[in-house]
């Protein structure tokens, strides 16, 4: 009967949606990515190194015969890398180093299809100031799919499992700033304590900020941008006095730099919000 109920509201959806049509949104970073990336073979394009894990890259984790280490279907280009951990009994992950300035701030990313488990990314390094004691840094960021619980289908309804997409790439960053005396860091991401299946493409670890370009063709008058960092936190940048143009680019300085952002655009016909990728 529930979807009997649904079916009106969805025609009537598509009838707003398609009175006016959505405002196009274009966004360039400068620098692009890919010119300031520090890691080696970001995409998995390289093959496989003598160890098995993908060139430039090391397998990190104290229990190798519950992990599985593969290229499989890519994002883009012709391979991502497939991570199954088929125990909770420990974590894996794949790693590379980079060297880093004291007091820059960095972003790493990881464009990632989480079939289920849990994945995290760390980013830790020992820090050794010059006149104080060394400590660990380690900061990281996680999300978690129970889609491959043992328990479903027979005992779990599939439709009570929480995560994202298992067949959608999501794209999954994150900020530091580097203390003084860090000078480098290790890049983990992985399967954190959780039987789990991931796939990464089109990584990235390079310096923060970059300059956004942001360009927005709308039938209706604009009001109102708003542009967000796909984390947590209030938008990165926010233009409450468009002006009513139809044409509207801005090039924003100081920005988060990424290959997707969130844009909303209010119209006199209504809001919008979208997942723009950068660079397109
Ligand atoms: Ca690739």
């Amino acid at each position: 009967m529930r979807h009997i109920c649904i079916a009106p509201t969805a025609l009537l959806l598509c009838a707003v949606a398609f009175a006016q049509q959505p405002a196009r949104i274009a966004i360039a970073t400068d620098p692009l990515p890919s010119a300031v990336n520090m890691l080696i073979n970001p995409g998995f394009e390289q093959g496989v190194g003598e160890d098995g894990a993908p060139v430039g890259w090391h397998i990190n984790t104290a229990s190798p015969e519950d992990f599985i280490f593969e290229p499989t279907d890519a994002r883009a280009g012709e391979a991502s890398w497939r991570l199954n951990a088929t125990s909770p009994a420990m974590s894996g992950y794949l790693q590379q180093n980079v060297a880093v300035e004291d007091d820059v701030r960095y972003r790493a990313w990881t464009w990632l299809r989480l079939r289920g488990g849990r994945y995290m990314m760390l980013l830790r390094g020992l820090v050794e100031p010059p006149d104080a004691a060394a400590y660990r840094f380690d900061e990281r960021t996680d999300i978690v799919s129970t889609k491959n619980h043992w328990l479903a289908p027979l005992y779990l309804n599939p439709e009570h499992l929480q995560g994202p997409p298992a067949d959608e790439w999501i794209f999954m960053p994150m900020t530091i700033t580097a203390p003084a005396g860090l000078g480098s860091v290790q890049v983990w991401m992985g399967s954190y304590f959780t039987a789990s299946e991931m796939h990464f493409d089109d990584t990235f670890f390079g310096p923060a900020n970059c300059t956004v370009t942001l360009t927005i063709e709308s039938d209706s008058p604009i009001r109102d941008v708003r542009l967000r960092d796909l984390t947590l936190g209030p938008p990165i940048f926010r233009d409450k006095a468009a002006g009513g143009v139809t044409s509207y680019e801005r090039a924003i300085p100081d920005m988060l730099i990424a290959d997707a952002y969130q844009v909303t655009v209010v119209t006199d016909a209504g809001e919008q919000t979208q997942l723009v990728l950068a660079n397109q």
